[in-house]
């Protein structure tokens, strides 16, 4: 797929261990009320494994062909082929974007960058998109780096005018605009989206 910076404009991270109820059913009111890319993220304690995280995968991939909504694999090289996912999102620590550009030439590919020297040594001229993070607070990821503010976003775009950059960590309502204004192209966020009163109040606040 070619990548379309838009679609970092409301990117929505989830998997099961993120819902209290049917991840179909939260997955279903995002889509419909208007988010621009799905990333499954099953991760962490209570996430699925094996088998069943991708029958899961199966089923919201299918979602988003629907909606025509980009669909982003976290980390997972074999489930992202399998399931022929638009785009692979990896950290730091897992495989390296050399070899994921090397297998997947066609899809789009987000790397998590966190500090100056990652920003330093990552193969930037091969991803298409940076995440960048975590800009707030966040209680979601259990190893979640320390929290790199606004001026991460601004340390960046001074840097690399332009690079692909979403935001991502602590982002609510109330905050996704700051991140905009700090110079990303988007915003990312679970909580956001699977805690809301309100899904489709919530994205379009977002
Ligand atoms: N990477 C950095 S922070 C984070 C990830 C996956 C969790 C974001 O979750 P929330 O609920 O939007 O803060
Ligand atoms: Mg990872």
């Amino acid at each position: 797929m070619t990548f379309n910076r838009n679609i970092l404009r409301k990117y929505f991270i989830m998997g099961s261990q993120n819902c209290n109820r049917d991840p179909e059913a939260v997955l279903q009111e995002a889509l419909a009320a208007g988010i621009t890319a799905f990333q499954f993220r099953e991760k962490g304690s209570g996430s699925l494994q094996g088998e069943e995280k991708l029958q899961l995968g199966k089923r919201l991939r299918e979602q988003c062909r629907e909606y025509e909504v980009p669909f982003f694999v976290n980390d997972d090289i074999e489930i992202a082929e399998e399931l022929e996912a638009d785009g692979i999102h990896v950290g730091q620590d897992d495989m390296p974007v050399e070899e994921i550009r090397a297998k997947f030439p066609d899809k789009i590919i987000g790397l998590s960058i966190s500090t100056q020297e990652e920003l330093e040594q990552s193969p930037l001229d091969l991803v298409d998109y940076i995440g960048v993070g975590p800009i707030f607070a966040t209680s979601t990821k259990e190893d979640a780096k320390k929290v790199a503010g606004l001026e991460w976003i601004h340390t960046i775009r001074r840097q690399f005018s332009d690079i692909a950059i979403v935001a991502i960590g602590g982002i609510q309502t109330e905050n996704a605009r700051s991140a905009i204004e700090a110079g990303a192209d988007g915003v990312s966020f679970i909580t956001a989206i699977t805690e809301a009163q309100d899904i489709q109040d919530a994205v379009d606040t977002l």
